[in-house]
């Protein structure tokens, strides 16, 4: 029986020695110290042993179960150890290995243009206001002194959604909407889309973006105008540059003027910018038709204004000199990232 529970001790440890998982060790102590495990079934049979044998067989046996558990456990934070290791390995960052280059987006050509005419505004005091894209009939053409036949008003060159309800083509409802929300001093710009039904070409777009503005106050003059808009010219392109005023008409300002700068590129000597004229159409004004604002509940005794309107792409296409405007929405990321 002696010879029986060495040879159990010997196998034990050769085993515990070999085995390279926790599970392995798991199942060796089950098959030796379980209670169905060998070294137990050995005790049991200790009641055939005489008296005498019986306290020396017992404390082998103890023995043999103490060096196992002891190897088991040995063995287990051995297994434990080299696992932490391996773990702590496999996790270690190597901080000389390059980082990720992160590609930082930028601004889109439009919204820097329109961000920086918004800012010469509201430098100069005006407000920004916003208003719906979708529009009424009478906050895009009738309140803005439109005559009824007026050309724009037919459905080949406005996109109605039903007879009494369009697509913007102007931000000017925008303003119609302040003159009735807002009793004067106004002083607002209204930037957004706009909508037009033009068949997309190098200057043509059947949605584009304006920024329209409005003045009215007590005493306010042609000459207020000019002025504002000659300041907001020298800011976007200059303090070189000069301003005109061409007389043009408007439904919704008399007198009405288209507004021309001085070539910022040749100065006004004749270049491929300018087509050799030495001037730039950048935007239309004029002194607010009557007819609007009555329209808009201002008292025309008391009160007069300005009002003017830009494109954004065209002024972005000047500036950068892009000669395409379908580049502004072709989203091609050699064009875009040109503007960083
Ligand atoms: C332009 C040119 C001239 C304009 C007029 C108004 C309103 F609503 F006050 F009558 N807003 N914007 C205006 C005047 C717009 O765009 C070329």
């Amino acid at each position: 029986m002696k010879n029986k529970l060495f040879e159990i001790k010997n196998t034990a440890i050769n085993l515990i020695e070999e085995a390279a998982t926790k599970d392995a060790l798991e199942k060796i102590r089950v098959e030796f110290l379980g209670k169905k495990g060998r070294l137990t079934s050995v005790l049991r049979g200790m009641g055939n042993l005489s008296a005498e044998e019986r306290p020396a067989v017992g404390k082998i046996a103890n023995e043999v179960r103490q060096v196992l558990e002891e190897e088991l456990k040995k063995a287990f934070d051995n297994i434990n150890e080299k696992e932490k290791l391996e773990k702590l390995h496999k996790e270690t960052l190597d901080v000389t290995i390059p980082g990720k280059k992160i590609t930082l987006g930028s601004k889109h050509p439009l919204t820097v243009t329109l961000d920086e005419i918004t800012k010469i505004f509201m430098n100069m005091g005006f407000k920004v206001t916003e208003g719906p894209e979708v529009e009424t009939v009478y906050y895009n053409f009738d309140a803005l002194n439109a005559p009824k036949n007026h050309p724009s008003r037919d459905i080949t060159d406005t996109f109605y959604i039903s007879d009494n309800v369009l697509l913007r083509t102007q931000t000017s409802p925008v303003q119609v909407r302040t003159l009735k929300s807002q009793a004067p001093p106004i002083k607002v710009i209204a930037p957004g889309r706009c909508f037009r039904c033009d068949t997309p070409d190098a200057t043509h777009s059947p949605m584009f973006q304006q920024v329209e503005g409005l003045l009215v106050d007590k005493g306010i003059t042609m000459s207020d105008l000019k002025g504002t808009l000659d300041v907001f010219a020298k800011h976007l392109f200059g303090p070189q540059v000069k301003t005109k005023f061409r007389p043009h008409y408007f439904p919704f300002t008399e007198p009405s003027a288209e507004v021309d700068v001085t070539c910022f590129k040749c100065g006004g000597s004749g270049c491929r910018v300018c087509k050799g004229s030495g001037w730039i159409e950048i935007l239309g004004a004029g002194m607010v038709h009557p007819n609007v604002l009555k329209e808009g509940g201002v008292d025309t005794e008391v009160y007069s204004g300005f009002a003017f309107g830009m494109g954004v792409e065209r002024i972005a296409m000047l500036k950068y000199e892009v000669d395409d405007i379908r580049l502004f929405y072709e989203n091609d990321m050699r064009f875009i990232e040109q503007f960083r």
